[in-house]
């Protein structure tokens, strides 16, 4: 047994966004060999990339992980898993989606491969990211970027709504 922290971002913005990002927690809370230690509040956030589309929910979490029994590949499937579960179909590039669950961090590892890449490479510049992980992890450091509370300030320009 190897205990590994993972981070994973969750984001919605078709459908029942609130109700898929709950729902996708205690998928996640639920996931074998693998353990909640924290689950942000939701955040309404305004959508980055493609403009034209509904406003995002999103959020983030923190598991620990058991790494000899759930890699980063592994854990990764069993994130597509669960977006498919949600009813997610794929089809272009930042396009709307019912359920987007990223891997941002798992424990150090950097991995560099078509389908996965560690530590996820635009986490830093995206205050909905940025928010929910400053509420768990605000001293968190983001390799070659900086703190999560240090990096935040300087996204202010995005909206980002934290949902009572
Ligand atoms: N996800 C994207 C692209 N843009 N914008 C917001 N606000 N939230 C997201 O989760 C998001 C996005 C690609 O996955
Ligand atoms: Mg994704
Ligand atoms: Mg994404």
């Amino acid at each position: 047994m190897k205990d590994t922290l993972a981070y994973v971002a969750l984001g919605a913005n078709l459908g029942d966004p609130i109700a898929t990002v709950m729902s996708a927690v205690e998928r996640l809370a639920a996931l074998p060999h693998a353990e909640m230690i924290a689950a942000s509040s939701l955040y309404r956030t305004a959508p980055l990339g493609l403009k034209n589309q509904p406003d995002f929910i999103n959020a983030v979490a923190l598991l620990r992980v058991d790494s000899s029994r759930l890699p980063a590949p592994a854990l990764l499937a069993a994130l597509f898993a669960i977006e498919t579960e949600f009813g997610r179909v794929r089809s272009i590039k930042n396009a709307p989606r019912t359920l987007d669950l990223d891997l941002l961090l798992y424990g150090e590892e950097q991995w560099r491969t078509p389908t996965l890449t560690l530590p996820h490479p635009r986490m830093a510049e995206r205050a909905f990211v940025l928010a929910p992980l400053a509420e768990i992890a605000p001293h968190l450091s983001i390799p070659d970027h900086g703190s999560v509370s240090e990096l935040l300030p300087t996204l202010a320009h995005q909206r980002v709504e934290k949902l009572t």
